[in-house]
């Protein structure tokens, strides 16, 4: 009896978890439920757009290679693509796609969601091997993501990315719904943002003299060959402008207090020594950081007024990890300073320095994010915290009442392996595999109801010392950012890592006509 009614059970179980109603959409939706019939998409059918939802209309219509045409009633055997404030689905990101035999209608809950709809429709439509003509099957679904923070940290100074590249990524951000691309701007080995007001951060910090060869412990020296690269900040306001079209929002990262040998390459005196330093051309953590001045804050918060101009981002990342306090220690004046604040311990120097930039940027109406080092010297609530070392920083942020994005080296770090063997050439070191990506949950199940509400999302980080390409760069991150962006928009009880698998493949045949190298997946 009871083996029969399991036996009944795995039966339902198995068919609702069948193909033949699964939809071959990642981020899987929230809701899919299928009709009768199919809707034919024939070439030349009418594509109409209200004017809030023009960028899914612009969307669909590269896709499709159909013309949108601007209006709100849903033509007969085409699409229609609007947005409506009153869907009643949580969040702003949602919307409702419906395919029936007669059309397709797209209501997003506001621009996002439309375009997010007509993500949906666009990987639909990849299902359908007819040549020329595409069968899409009757269905409804009603979709919304779980976190509002769904992003990627792409590292620009280990390595530079063009500008032209970084628009390649945010495209392929955008179709797997994620909407944040955090560009770490500065670190020891390069500076990559002009700042008008102080040229010599990249005339000098912008280009090391070379780059070591492999790993450190392998001893096989340095290449011999000046490397550097930088962004104009016109260059910033397009990628700025490309990624918003595609509702993703660029959140700029100067490092600080640490992580700043570039720019003290650049100007001496924002650094503890007083020594010339050149522009960093080995990995790892430093010990020349910043000093504690007024004159070295006022700096970087002119620097940071020029990154305000370019970026409307609410969130500002200053950084805040790996700060060695050795130079601190030495220094009579950072032990001066101390003094003068009347603070005990040299950690706190750094919990001023973010708590500078804290008020700063809230002065300006922006948020501070900071890696979960900011705990430690001490700062406001007000600071978002993105907690890298495991989750411990991130739940300690929750409970004291911060607002974290979830970024553990453990399940987002996508310079890690994510495989065995020679042919995967050269990364940083640790083991990432796929699947442990996909059964990452950004929540820690240590927090309370109450303090959960403060986790953000989750985002992946593509630290770029072994990552010289943008071949490396598709190579780590797709299809591990993949699955992340599975994590961070689909309902838990929603996942399912074989239908991810299986749903992988249409990716796949997208990534190969869009030239990306990603690593294929063995099923
Ligand atoms: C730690 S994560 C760093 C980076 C390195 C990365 C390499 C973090 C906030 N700091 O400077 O690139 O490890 O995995």
């Amino acid at each position: 009896m009871r083996a029969c009614f399991i036996t009944v059970m795995a039966a339902a179980m198995a068919l609702c978890a069948s193909p033949a109603v699964d939809v071959p959409v990642i981020p899987r939706p929230v809701r899919v439920t299928p009709a009768k019939g199919v809707f034919v998409l024939k070439p030349g059918a009418r594509l109409v757009a209200a004017q809030e939802a023009a960028a899914a209309g612009r969307a669909l219509s590269k896709a499709f290679a159909l013309e949108a045409t601007p209006g709100t009633r849903r033509p007969r055997g085409g699409i229609l693509v609007t947005v409506d404030g009153s869907l009643r689905l949580p969040g702003e990101e949602a919307y409702r796609l419906r395919i029936a035999p007669g059309g397709i209608e797209i209501r997003g809950k506001t621009a996002a969601g439309a375009f997010y709809g007509a993500q949906t429709l666009i990987q639909l439509a990849g299902e359908s091997h007819k040549p020329g003509v595409r069968e899409l099957r009757s269905v409804l679904i009603e979709d919304y993501p779980r976190f509002p923070w769904r992003g990627a940290m792409l590292d620009v100074s280990r390595h530079f990315l063009p500008k032209d590249y970084i628009f390649k990524f945010i495209d392929l951000l955008a179709m797997q719904k994620m909407n944040v691309l955090h560009l770490h701007l500065t670190d020891d080995q390069g500076w990559r943002i002009e700042i008008q007001k102080y040229p010599k951060l990249t005339e000098i910090g912008s280009v090391r003299k070379e780059t070591r060869v492999g790993h450190e412990r392998e001893k096989k020296g340095f290449d011999g060959t000046p490397y550097g690269g930088f962004y104009t900040q016109a260059d910033l306001r397009e990628i700025v402008q490309y990624a918003q079209e595609r509702f993703v929002q660029v959140v700029p990262e100067i490092e600080m207090p640490g992580h700043a040998q570039a720019a003290i390459a650049a100007y001496p005196e924002l650094g503890n020594t007083g020594e010339r330093i050149e522009v960093s051309t080995r990995w790892g953590v430093h010990k020349d950081v910043f000093n504690v001045n007024e004159s070295t804050i006022r700096f970087l918060q002119d620097v940071l007024d020029e990154v305000l101009a370019i970026f409307p981002s609410r969130f500002i990342h200053v950084g805040g990890d790996e700060v060695p306090l050795d130079q601190w220690k030495a220094s009579p004046q950072a032990q001066a300073r101390k003094k003068e604040l009347g603070l005990k311990e040299d950690v706190e120097l750094h919990g001023y320095f973010i708590r500078r930039m804290d008020q700063f940027l809230r002065q300006r109406g922006r948020r501070l994010v900071g890696w979960d080092e900011i705990l430690e010297g001490g700062v406001d609530p007000s600071a978002t915290v993105m907690s890298w070392r495991g989750n411990k920083g991130g739940i300690a942020a929750a409970r004291s009442g911060h607002d974290v994005v979830m970024a553990p080296n453990t399940h987002t770090y996508f310079d890690y392996y994510q495989a065995k063997g020679p042919e995967e050439g050269l990364a940083i070191g640790g083991f990432l595999p796929l699947e442990k990506v996909y059964e990452f949950d950004p929540t820690p199940p240590e927090l309370k109801p109450e303090e959960a509400k403060r986790i953000l999302g989750t985002q992946g980080q593509l630290w770029s010392e072994y990552i010289p390409s943008p071949q490396r760069l598709e190579y780590m991150a797709f299809p591990r950012l993949t699955a992340l962006a599975e994590v961070a928009w689909t309902p838990k009880d929603r996942k399912d890592y074989a239908s991810f698998l299986e749903r992988l493949r249409f990716y796949e045949q997208r990534w190969r006509s869009m030239g990306v190298n990603f690593r294929p997946t063995a099923k």
